[in-house]
This record gives structure tokens, sequence and C-alpha cells, in this order.
């Protein structure tokens, strides 16, 4: 028995797998967070070593003081988690403050978190503050063809969310808060970390402009699926406009009456 045997970290170790051969993770490209629960932690602590030094996080995330992360490495490629995790990714603690965080397994062969743990930790504070706790998966990818649409649609909410939910009937269902858009902005600091965790108050997607995206969710599956149902309805997308664009879709009055049937609700500045 190894902590690779641990049933979270396998289910970590898969969903990179599983993004990787999407074609969701070039190079360095991408980067993944989970917020463990405290039996997680307990299950995972025998393997941990002697913690190395408190390092800043770069941003303050009181609300998750305390808290033990599996996250990503910076310049890591993550198709070679499956293949040698323990130098890939990283189990880090969070101190006191919510300020400082030290490696407490993993990345063996040196390297720190991700160069988007601001982005990654703010989002986690948001949504544990606005699911209750439910909300502990925060992935980064970069999917191609939303990326391709970030190029040619308007980068507003109500556009991405209405012309993503049109191109599949389930992805109002899916995603029923809608998307949100970050214009193009420098990555891996802190105003790009508070404008995405401001968008996740709201959605549980969010587009950066010319870059990738940001999904939040309760466990890995239904992260992955989030990504996965977004990035595939940009590809639907992608061909409806290569082929000379929409001659029929889905109206309003559709949607209306689908949030009817599945018992969800969805705002009406999408419907507009
Ligand atoms: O290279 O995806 O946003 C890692 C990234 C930075
Ligand atoms: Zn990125």
């Amino acid at each position: 028995m190894g902590i690779l045997d641990v049933e979270i970290v396998k289910g970590y170790i898969r969903l990179t797998e599983d993004a990787v051969a999407k074609g969701w993770h070039e190079r360095n490209g991408g980067n993944f967070s989970y917020r463990m629960k405290p039996e997680e932690v307990e299950e995972t602590r025998p393997y941990f070593r002697t913690p190395g030094e408190w390092q800043e996080i770069g941003t303050s995330v009181p609300g998750l003081a305390g808290e033990y992360f599996m996250v990503t490495g910076s310049g890591k490629f993550l198709r070679n988690v499956t293949l040698a995790p323990q130098d890939n990714f990283a189990i880090i603690e969070l101190d006191e403050t919510g300020t400082k965080y030290r490696i407490v397994w993993g990345l063996e062969k040196g390297g720190r978190p991700t160069s988007e743990l601001p982005s990654h930790l703010m989002n986690h504070e948001v949504k544990k503050q606005v699911t209750g706790g439910k909300h502990r998966v925060i992935l980064h990818s970069h999917t191609p063809n939303v990326i391709a649409l970030t190029f040619v649609l308007p980068l507003e909410d109500e556009v991405f969310t209405r012309e993503l939910w049109e191109m599949a009937t389930e992805c109002p269902v899916v995603f029923p808060d809608g998307v949100g858009v970050v214009p193009w902005m420098v990555p891996g600091g802190r105003d790009i970390a508070v404008a995405t965790s401001e968008l996740m108050k709201k959605y549980d997607v969010a587009i950066w402009a010319h870059h990738g995206v940001f999904c939040s969710g309760e466990d890995f599956d239904l992260t992955f699926g989030l990504m996965d149902t977004v990035e595939k309805s940009a590809e639907i997308l992608v061909k409806v406009l290569s082929m000379g664009g929409k001659r029929q879709t889905i109206t309003p009055d559709n949607f209306r009456d689908l949030a009817k049937d599945f018992h969800v609700t969805l705002p009406e500045c999408f419907l507009k």
C-alpha cells in the first residue's frame, strides 16, 4: 500500500490522463487542483514528508486557512503525471492566515505549485463559500474550440452562454447558470485571479479569452464532464460557423420548455 493506492489520488491522476487524451494540455499547458476532505488528508498523511518552508501564495485566501490541496506543478507536463506522479504534482497545506503554503508531498525533483495557484485558490475560496463547501475541484484547460471562439464572438457572458447552450440540448441542463468571460489578461497573477473568482460567484465556467477555460465542480467526474460538455459545444459551433452559420436553432421558448421539464432555472438575460 502506497499513496498511489489511495482512491482520491487515483481519481486525481485519472482526470489528468483523460484531460490529456482530449488534447487540452499541450506541453505544460493547463493545471488542476483539488481541495481535500479531512478524511482524505488523514489517508494520505502517512506518506507526507517533513514539510518544506512556508511560501507566499501571492494572494490572500483566509476562507481556505489550514486546508490541503492536490495541485499540479508549475512547468510540469500533465501527460507526465501518470508516469511519475511524485514528480509532477504536490499536496500542499495552507497556513492559518491563508497567505502561505508549504509542500507536504510530491514535486520530489523540485518545483513549486502551478503558476496559476492564485487563480485556483481564489476560485476555491469563492466556490467553497457559494456552494456551502460542495465544490472541491478546479480544472484549467487549453480547450482549442472555446479558445477559437474567443477570436470571433463578442467577449460577453450573454453571447457565449447563449451560443454554447444552442449547440447541444443538454448544455443548459449541465450549466444552467451560464458561462463568464474574462477579457485577455496577463496569466499567472493576482489580477486575473480576482477577475476569474468574481465570475465564479455566478458561474461554474470562466473562459479566459485567447487562453483557455476554468471549470469548478463537486468531484472529478462532474468537473471533467463540464469541461468536456463546454468544449464539445464549442466544437459544434466552430463547425456550424464553418459551414456558413445556423439555418435553424433552439429558440428561447424551446429553452423555457426544457427548463420546465428538466427542473432548471435559466436566467432570462440569456434568452433575450
Ligand atoms: O502553462 O496553463 O495558464 C500553465 C498554464 C498557465
Ligand atoms: Zn493556461
